[in-house]
């Protein structure tokens, strides 16, 4: 079992991403990966308050409390843009994960 998952974990270790919730707004806001290739998501809410990080086209919906974080698997994207917002300040919260 441990090979079978170092694997992953280590290709995963090789596209490991962050973004940052502060003031309510993402930091980057463009966050570039690879495409075609998997790769892990880490969202980091530096604000007190809860924030939700939701993008319909990378399936991914959490909420992450004020002052934590959560880790994402991101499937292998096409290349292409995927919105993301952060669902309880949309208005300031936005972004997109660029595959190329
Ligand atoms: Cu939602």
């Amino acid at each position: 079992m441990a090979s079978v998952l170092g694997i992953s974990v280590a290709a995963a270790a090789e596209n490991a991403f962050t973004l940052t919730i502060k003031d309510h707004r993402f930091e980057p806001a463009e966050l570039r990966v690879p495409a075609n290739q998997p790769a892990t998501l880490t969202v980091k809410n530096l604000d007190a308050t809860p924030e939700e990080f939701e993008s319909k086209s990378l399936r991914i919906e959490k909420v992450i409390p004020g002052n934590s974080e959560a880790t994402f698997t991101l499937r292998p994207l096409k290349s292409g843009r995927y919105k993301f917002v952060g669902e309880f300040h949309e208005d300031a919260a936005k972004g997109e994960v660029i595959a190329e």
